[in-house]
């Protein structure tokens, strides 16, 4: 029986890892984005689980598959996902996904819209390699909201949208450092699941699934570094372009980031990403810009014998994969 191939190409941006499928996923149609995405969830949730999930991948990979837009002023649609789920926007997998289209000679410098899940964004290839995401329409939903983390007592924090929502926290008292990776990781799960029993949530009843702690940077030339848990507990090790973006929301909300104003953002591993925001209505247009590299390029193959071809599930919690005949 011919094993089932998926062409991919990886690459990190700030550390942050993408495997982009440029090829051999499964048909979606040719609705909208949102449309593609739910079809996606609903019939081929063992493609995601496949691509991104060990022993192929890890939690901290974020998948991107590539489609045909159905809006051909953009250059690609894309679909994101990680180990327990989707994402309807990714900042640090788009400047991946930039990256790895000039990689194939899809796309040169210039700027590129992309449409997503969440909305379309438009990104722009610097000559220098460098990528800034013209991200989606980001705003703080609700300041100062306090909630009560069991072990760890009375911790206050906003609630803002990037492209995902968040839960944005200053003061927690935790050393935001590599060797700190353990309690930061348990310390925001624990601060998830009181959000969700709290019910403290996004605008519509929305999920807060990622958690973002700010201190100060290590690096001279940054405002402030953060640690950012994503859905399936593992951590960005890039800044995070929606949590930057709905940083740069916060800070604009208090006055504290002008439009046109550079905020440099340091992640865990000490990689940085650069924001700017445009004021449009209540809300703020973020600009976020970094860098990747290819990592590599191959095909991942499914074996029909494999008893793990579809992934082995996140402990944090994806249903296991339907072993379906494919
Ligand atoms: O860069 O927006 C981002 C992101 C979301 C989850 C992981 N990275």
């Amino acid at each position: 029986m011919t094993p089932q191939r998926i062409h991919i190409i990886d690459s990190h941006t700030g550390g942050e890892p993408t495997r982009v499928v440029m090829a051999g996923g499964p048909e979606l149609g040719r609705g909208s984005m949102s449309e593609r995405l739910e079809c996606l969830r609903r019939d081929f949730d063992w493609f995601r689980s496949a691509v991104v999930n060990e022993p192929r991948g890890s939690d901290a990979v974020v998948g991107a598959l590539l489609c045909e837009p159905a809006d051909l002023t953009c250059v690609a649609g894309v679909i994101f996902f990680n180990n327990v789920g989707y994402l309807g926007m990714c900042g640090h997998g788009t400047i991946g996904l930039v990256v790895t289209l000039a990689y194939t000679g899809r796309i040169g410098p210039g700027v590129h819209r992309i449409v997503t899940p969440a909305g379309s964004v438009s990104a722009q290839l610097h000559p220098s390699g460098a990528v800034t995401v013209h991200n989606v329409a980001s705003y703080r939903y609700r300041a100062g909201v306090t909630v009560d983390v069991p072990g760890h007592g009375r911790l206050t924090g906003d609630v803002a949208w990037g492209g995902n929502w968040f839960f944005l926290v200053k003061e927690h008292g935790l050393k935001l450092s590599l060797d700190n990776i353990e309690q930061l990781t348990e310390f925001t799960w624990a601060v998830r699941k009181s959000l969700s029993a709290a019910g403290v949530s996004g605008d519509g009843g929305a999920e807060i699934d990622h958690v973002e702690l700010f201190g100060p940077p290590d690096r001279k030339d940054a405002h402030s570094k953060n640690f950012v848990l994503c859905p399936g507990k593992a951590y960005d090790r890039s800044p995070c372009g929606t949590g930057t973006s709905a940083k740069a929301a916060c800070l604009y909300a208090d006055g504290k980031l002008r439009p046109g104003e550079v905020w440099r953002q340091e992640s865990i591993v000490g990689s940085v990403f650069e924001v700017t925001v445009a004021v449009d209505g209540s809300k703020v247009m973020p600009s976020i810009t970094g860098t990747a590299f290819v990592t590599a390029e191959g095909d991942l193959i499914l074996q029909e014998k494999d008893p793990f071809r579809l992934g082995i599930p996140a402990s944090a919690g994806s249903e296991p994969a339907v072993l379906a005949r494919h």
